[in-house]
């Protein structure tokens, strides 16, 4: 342990969380077991090993599969409401471990204590919404065109859902799917990002612990943790009738082809190129407290995060010194103090993407304001915090046009109406977040309208990441089109089904057929 790891109560944490010096990466909820190769996390906040994870082989795999298929089995007999109160006891415990699962965020995946707290907070939220959802599973009732007919749907349990998970919400993604999915009867498996296998653990030891209280079948909840391979085996598996992955463009179009070729379901939630507008009605320092957030949060590493400022050219200057001046004032150093506005990347790969994006977007033209740096020396000794940038750009740049996972905010300036801005805004193949700063009445519900906005995600006043869990998540085009978490995208963990009961004494044939024998 580092004098940071001891110093923040991080071998508390562990201790409290079940991780252990080796943990077994691969669980049925009960057992625990693994027989592969082995899988090691190292913090990015001091570059030090945390703890290793066992691989889960392809024969585990198997075993997986048969202790969830199994559990579904009798699982989607328990009444929804009782399956809801499974999962407030799954919020309650994640209440007592809030601490200490945010703490772990916080060192196995860098980002500031805060968030990782606020990470836990999605969690316990998401719990509580599916309570509630648990009895009000809905179908509706149609009137037949028929006498003596009624209709109506009904919504039943899927079966196995497969989650696949980002590093950069290596907990609450989890959460979200599969708090949605116990409620309505389904059996989940897991692959966390290899970025941050003991996040995947401490939250299987979590659930785990409540399904064992409740007597509840093993594989009800299931953790596997392995590289691609094994998403490949997860996707191409026909006993799941769903796959919910996060995670980059590139990888959903693998998955989403791989699981339409047998026609299975995919829920994708992919990259986004978020922008936010800022029109001479806004309010510069709502706007600026937004994007400064929105661009160094997470270090940028948020799929909601704001790469993109369109400014008018009126407020352009005044926004661009006011920005500078913010960034001045960013702590960047270990996310566990709470000092600190920003901590690390993810790892070395990320901070050599960043350096490349900085240089691909110099070549192109762009204009440097903040310079990016590697910061080294004391506190910095694992080589993934670095200097968050602002470069001014044009929108047609290749740089800008690709998400790239790094504190890197390119600010672009439009002059004449908010179409002009709202075409830029739009002009990306990502769909996910947008934004606009204006107080002005007209501009903000043109950006809302069908016309407006292009993307999953359309705020008025406020910035482009930070969604509650109340509302459907997700985007269009090549965010995947997925949607996750609150309203009603809990339809996708279920399946339909249209009902028409004949209660007369003759068979009347629906748009007046007449089939006489
Ligand atoms: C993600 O980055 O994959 O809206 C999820 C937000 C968070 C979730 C982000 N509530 O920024």
């Amino acid at each position: 342990m580092t004098t940071i790891a001891i110093q923040f109560g991080i071998k508390e944490a562990l201790t409290q969380l079940g991780i252990r010096e080796v943990n077994e990466g691969t669980s049925t909820g009960k057992s625990s077991f693994s027989s592969g190769a082995i899988l090691e996390s190292y913090s990015p906040v001091d570059g030090q090993l945390i703890a290793k994870v066992k691989k889960t082989s392809a024969a585990d795999y198997e075993k997986v599969m048969q202790a969830a298929t199994e559990a579904f089995q009798s699982f989607r007999l328990i009444p929804a409401p009782q399956r809801g109160e499974i999962v407030r006891q799954f919020g309650e415990k994640l209440r007592k471990n809030k601490e200490a699962l945010g703490k772990l965020v916080s060192y196995e995946m860098g980002k500031s204590l805060q968030e990782g707290y606020g990470e836990v907070q999605e969690m316990i939220d998401i719990c509580d919404f599916a309570v509630g959802l648990s009895r009000q599973l809905h179908g509706l009732t149609m009137h037949s065109e028929r006498p003596n007919h009624r209709m109506y749907e009904q919504y039943h349990s899927l079966g196995v859902v497969g989650i696949i998970s980002a590093f950069n919400f290596p907990v609450a993604v989890w959460a979200w799917n599969t708090a949605l999915a116990l409620v309505c009867g389904d059996v989940c498996v897991w692959k966390p990002s290899e970025k941050t296998p003991l996040c995947g653990i401490a939250c299987q030891n979590i659930l785990a612990q409540v399904l064992q209280e409740n007597k509840l079948p093993e594989g009800i909840s299931c953790l596997i943790n392995g590289d691609y391979k094994l998403g490949e085996l997860l996707t191409k598996d026909s006993r799941i009738p769903l796959i919910s992955a996060t995670g980059s463009t590139r990888m959903g179009k693998i998955v989403a082809q791989t699981v339409a070729a047998r026609l299975g379901k995919s829920l994708l939630e992919l990259g986004g190129n978020n922008a936010i507008i800022v029109t001479p009605d806004a309010d510069i320092k709502m706007t600026i407290i937004g994007a400064v957030f929105g661009a160094v949060g997470t270090a940028g590493q948020r799929c909601t995060s704001t790469r993109r400022l369109i400014i008018h050219e009126s407020i352009y200057d005044k926004i661009k010194e006011s920005l500078v001046a913010a960034y001045q004032q960013l702590r960047i150093g270990n996310p566990l103090d709470e000092k600190n506005h920003v901590g690390p990347l993810i790892d070395i790969d990320a901070v050599e993407k960043y350096g490349k994006a900085l240089e691909k977007g110099i070549s192109e033209g762009t204009k440097i304001l903040v310079d990016g740096a590697v910061l080294s020396g004391a506190g910095y000794e694992s080589g993934c915090y670095v200097q968050p940038a602002i470069v001014e750009a044009d929108n047609s740049f290749e740089i800008v046009q690709q998400e790239t996972f790094a504190p890197i905010l390119y600010l672009l300036k439009y002059s004449g109406t908010v179409e002009n801005a709202i075409a830029i805004q739009n002009n990306v193949a990502q769909g996910l977040s947008s934004a606009i700063m204006t107080n002005n009445l007209r501009e903000a519900e043109l950006f809302l309208s069908v016309t407006g906005s292009d993307c999953g995600i359309a705020n008025v006043n406020i910035g482009t990441s930070g969604a509650e869990i109340g509302g459907a998540f997700g985007g269009e085009k090549e965010t995947g089109g997925g949607r996750e978490s609150g309203s009603d995208a809990w339809k996708v963990y279920m399946r339909r089904q249209t009902n028409t009961i004949n209660y007369g004494s003759s068979l009347p044939l629906a748009q007046g057929i007449k089939f006489d024998l």
